[in-house]
């Protein structure tokens, strides 16, 4: 179904959840610092290979007290992954039932992206750090409609064969070499890291790390562990410097992991891995496994273990409250987790979902409680069910008239200035 853009902001405007109280603008002027954790899923959180843990510095970031760290938070791209993730997270509109909105529509269309809305409330600079080519998602172009001050992709970084791996610059090196430019940045800022070392196949060499190998069949699920371990140690030295260049006592830290590394096909070898027998292995199972990292992290910040359900859609909303901003007049089809009117049922870009209680997946109905199928629900259950599934299929379909029609280009929030992707210009390089 095509909708116009009237009944968008019908449905955002009594969708929208209010700020709460205890949270709104806690963040106020500081810096932001978003890390894009790829391919990192929130099982390897607080688990051990081998006796050891395999992201201990990420471990101790959700432990600690100045983490809202949020552990059903799932991530809900579809065949755009990191694309439909960013999207979601900087504009608020999910990815597109096919392909990705960056590729298809990036260059063209209308977005009110994070880093103009932070631009036009409280004057940010933005920038984006990726070790890969501008080109890839069409970043280059994308960017611009965002409002993106900087991009930094690897012309900007020394990328010498020793340096590079499959998508880019290394991890490690990716925030080593950044610095010198994130210095240079005008405060506050906005600024996104893109990591690329634990992505599929993960093909880490040896002499990146030593972190036991799995010995399955599979060698993604082999050497999953190695690079996202990588990838953790990668954060311990970046945080390190953010602490002794006395940044980190002025930013507002957010990390996030964009999508699954090991698909349902891996999760044959992975659940051996787990102790998990395959024998009793469900939909449902794969389906658990897409929830991903969200972690905000701030000096000061009163934090814990965050157990409401949501997604990579509502991370703008929650961003911009923390930030004092009111996302009221958006068009974002998330809402702020930390808001009490938050909505919890989480849709997957093929319209199952999951919420509190029950997950479904093609109309298959399961207790998140013991992972059963409901054989035989009641009719309450069924009415239930039906009202979620039309109100994701509802915000689905709203959502891809937004992308599709070019919505935004007839809809200016109150005291918006629609961005000219002409401002800007990413071609200075590596000097
Ligand atoms: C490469 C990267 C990977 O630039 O962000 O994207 P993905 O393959 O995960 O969608
Ligand atoms: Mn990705």
């Amino acid at each position: 179904e095509s909708y116009d853009l009237d009944s968008v902001l019908d449905f955002t405007k009594q969708h929208y959840a209010v700020p709460n109280a205890d949270y709104f603008g806690a963040a106020k002027g500081k810096n932001v610092i978003v890390i894009h954790l790829e391919s990192f899923q929130q099982f390897l959180i607080d688990f051990k290979f081998e006796g050891q843990e395999v992201t201990p510095f990420l471990n101790s970031l959700y432990h600690n007290q100045n983490t809202l760290a949020f552990s059903n938070f799932f991530n809900q791209v579809g065949q755009g992954k990191t694309s439909d993730a960013e999207n979601m997270l900087e504009t608020g509109v999910y990815g597109l039932p096919q392909g990705s909105v960056f590729t298809t529509l990036g260059s063209d269309n209308t977005f009110q992206a994070a880093p103009s809305i932070l631009k036009q409330n409280g004057d940010y600079t933005s920038a984006v750090f990726h070790g890969n080519v501008g080109t890839f998602w069409n970043r280059n172009n994308v960017y611009k409609n965002f409002g993106y001050n900087y991009f930094f992709d690897s012309s900007y970084f020394n990328t010498s064969p020793d340096n590079v791996l499959q998508y880019g610059l290394k991890d490690k090196l990716l925030f080593g070499q950044s610095i010198k430019y994130l210095e240079q940045l005008q405060q506050p800022f906005y600024s996104k890291f893109i990591t690329v070392t634990n992505h599929f196949p993960f093909p880490l060499l040896k002499t990146d790390g030593d972190f036991p190998r799995a010995t399955t069949e599979n060698s993604a699920v082999n050497n999953y562990f190695a690079t996202a371990h990588y990838l953790d140690q990668s954060l311990a030295e970046f945080f390190n410097y953010l602490k002794s260049s006395g940044l980190y006592d002025k930013s507002m830290i957010v990390l996030y992991g964009d999508h699954y590394g090991l698909s349902n096909s891996d999760n044959k070898a992975l659940s051996g891995v787990l102790g998990r027998d395959y024998d009793t292995w469900t939909d449902n199972d794969n389906a658990q496994l897409q929830r991903v990292p969200y972690m905000i992290h701030m000096p000061g910040l009163k934090g814990g273990i965050q157990t409401q359900y949501g997604g990579e859609i509502d991370a703008l909303p929650t961003m911009l409250h923390l930030l004092g901003i009111n996302s009221q007049n958006y068009v974002q089809f998330g809402t702020d987790l930390l808001s009490k009117q938050h909505d919890q049922v989480v849709a997957f870009r093929n319209h199952n979902f999951v919420t509190p209680e029950y997950t479904v997946l093609d109309g298959t109905i399961y207790q998140n409680q013991d992972g059963t199928e409901v054989t035989q629900p009641t009719a309450k259950l069924q009415k239930q069910v039906a009202k979620w599934q039309k109100q994701v299929n509802h915000e689905l379909s709203l959502s891809d008239s937004v992308n599709e029609k070019n919505l935004l280009r007839f809809y200016t929030p109150t005291g918006f200035k629609p961005v000219d992707p002409a401002d800007y210009n990413y071609q200075t390089g590596y000097q």
